[in-house]
């Protein structure tokens, strides 16, 4: 696949998906928008890929929605048109597990982006933040709810009103990240926790992904319930016979294709 701000790079059964605005500090426009959702579903349709690895540069994973482009945008513009807002939720339509590798700033709209993905690895280099007040909107894809849900009010609040950046020892701290990695390992430990899930069942890393985001839009009785549908399912996979049997037959799964 040839994207103009997409470098593409697939490595057993992992996709990884690089923005590429560098001059712009991987500032969100239409066309990127555009080309990541189309490369992300390509990618979900996609029977050779069971992971999507999401990260940008060494400076910025993204500095945000691309002031450059919105500056001059009117109230019909936004709402009537959609601009900014129509391509910005492709990443919440893919059902397998998406990585996102986070080094240097991931600022408003690319802290917003990056909270989309399932989980997210951060360089010690990476810096976290909602600004949007300071350019005189809201966050506009989520900050405002996800943040509060992944890391407290009080926190949210800290972040979205004083536009203050966190590091990412405190990302990590306050559980917004997953883990903390040198900078010049962060590709790799990305990439081997991706072709760690890559080689999962597929199938059930999708009901899992599935399961743990209806916690987020349900009560507790109604995800357990939930859950325990899927877990039922479950046993009519190949990869329940297969995980099972390898077990008691003392050999390592083969979960290819399953
Ligand atoms: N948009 C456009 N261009 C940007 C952006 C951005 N968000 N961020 C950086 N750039 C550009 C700069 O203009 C500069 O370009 P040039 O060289 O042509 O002047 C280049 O990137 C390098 O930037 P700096 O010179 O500023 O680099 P510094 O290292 O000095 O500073 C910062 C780095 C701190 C990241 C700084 O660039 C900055 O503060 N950027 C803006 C951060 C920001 O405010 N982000 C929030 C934007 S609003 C938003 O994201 C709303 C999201 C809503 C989404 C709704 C969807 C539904």
């Amino acid at each position: 696949m040839q994207y103009e701000d997409l470098i593409i790079d697939i490595q057993d059964k992992v996709a990884l998906i690089r923005l590429n605005r560098p001059k712009a500090l991987n500032a969100l426009n239409d066309n990127m928008m555009n080309e990541l959702g189309d490369a992300l579903l390509k990618f979900d349709a996609d029977d050779n890929i069971g992971c999507i690895v999401l990260t940008g540069s060494e400076k910025a994973f993204a500095a945000g929605a691309d002031i450059a482009a919105m500056a001059d945008y009117t109230y019909p513009d936004t709402f009537t048109q959609g601009y900014i807002s129509r391509n910005w939720e492709h990443i919440l339509r893919v059902r397998k597990p998406v990585v996102g590798a986070v080094a240097g700033y991931a600022l408003g709209g690319g802290c917003e982006l990056a909270m989309m993905c399932d989980f997210l690895i951060a360089a010690d280099s990476a810096k976290f933040g909602q600004p949007e007040i300071k350019v005189g909107v809201t966050p506009g894809a989520g900050g405002t709810q996800r943040l509060p849900r992944a890391i407290g009010k009080a926190k949210a609040m800290d972040l979205l009103l004083t536009a203050r950046t966190i590091d990412a020892a405190e990302a990590e701290r306050i559980g917004l990240v997953s883990r903390v990695v040198p900078a010049d390992k962060l590709l790799e430990e990305t990439l081997a926790a991706a072709k760690t899930i890559a080689a999962m069942p597929t199938s059930v890393a999708m009901m899992i992904k599935d399961c743990v985001n209806r916690a987020f839009e349900t009560t507790l009785t109604d995800g357990v319930a939930y859950e325990r549908r899927l877990f039922q399912a479950a046993f009519g996979t190949p990869a329940q016979k297969e995980g099972m049997h390898a077990f008691l037959e003392k050999r390592l799964p083969n979960f290819d294709g399953l």
